[in-house]
């Protein structure tokens, strides 16, 4: 279902970046749920470039059931310019749940107006996929913007307007690496290598995917895969933080 989003994704990273493929610890590159009637399947793919230093996204096929596409976007230490975060879902036809963002690494106004702000003219023309839904899981406050796409629909109908709002981000999140100033002092990239590191740790604390992974595929393996790929700078010995 979310297929045409991945290889769209993967032709503008391939067009545009000079990729070189980045390792996935063995064993965690694919799975394949060996529980339940209904087969699931989980691949991920991780390059780098020179101004992306991880690029992520994996993919949940377990057919009617569960469709996830799921990427995240780490752009090198020497730039500030957010992660770039998508979580598209599909439960049945029925319970569709996207989350798109450029998701921030401070919070301060400069920041906010660089690389926020301007998404705000793509967020006014989807309305639809922008529904001020309650976070449960994550607090909306920390590594997410206010111009995030968060949306639950029920049709798959509704999806065909994400296509678009999907280009439309990319484009721009394209446009702000390009024009993305490298830090040079190392203190300010030092910042970064911190903040990006506490994102890992804080996602990785926070995924409500334990669960989704561990029915499939086991929790020894999805420990794994949360702390050893998808948020390999997140240390799982650290205390976690209360979650509400
Ligand atoms: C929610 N994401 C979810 C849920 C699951 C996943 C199972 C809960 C759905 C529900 O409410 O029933 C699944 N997360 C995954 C999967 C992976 C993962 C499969 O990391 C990895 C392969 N989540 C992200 C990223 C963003 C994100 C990059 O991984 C940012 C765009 C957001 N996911 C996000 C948000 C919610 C969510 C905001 C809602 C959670 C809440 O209400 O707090």
């Amino acid at each position: 279902m979310f297929a045409p989003f991945k290889e769209y994704l993967e032709e503008e990273l391939f067009n545009r970046f000079d990729l070189r493929s980045r390792s996935i610890p063995a064993g965690l590159e694919s799975n394949v749920s060996a529980r339940g009637k209904n087969p699931a399947t989980i691949q991920s793919w991780c390059y780098q470039s020179e101004q992306l230093r991880k690029i992520r996204y994996s993919y949940i096929d377990a057919g009617e059931t569960a469709q996830v596409f799921n990427s995240v976007i780490y752009p090198a230490h020497k730039y500030d310019v957010p992660l770039l975060g998508v979580d598209f879902l599909s439960f049945g036809k029925k319970k569709i749940l996207i989350v798109m963002d450029f998701q921030p690494l401070f919070r301060d106004r400069a920041y906010v107006d660089k690389y926020i702000e301007p998404m705000a003219e793509i967020r006014d023309k989807y309305n639809e996929l922008a529904q001020n839904l309650e976070m449960k899981f994550y607090d909306a406050n920390q590594y997410f913007s206010k111009y995030l796409l968060f949306a639950k629909l029920d049709s798959e109908t509704v999806v065909n307007s994400l296509f678009p709002a999907f280009q439309e981000y990319l484009e721009l999140y394209w446009q702000m690496l390009d024009q993305a100033e490298p830090l040079t002092k190392p203190e300010d990239i030092q910042r970064i290598v911190e903040a990006q590191k506490e994102y890992d740790q804080y996602s990785a604390e926070r995924d409500p995917a334990h669960g989704l992974f561990s029915s499939y595929f086991g929790s020894e393996w999805s420990e794994k895969f949360l702390y050893e790929f998808l948020f390999e700078d997140a240390s799982p010995l650290a205390v976690s933080a209360p979650k509400h």
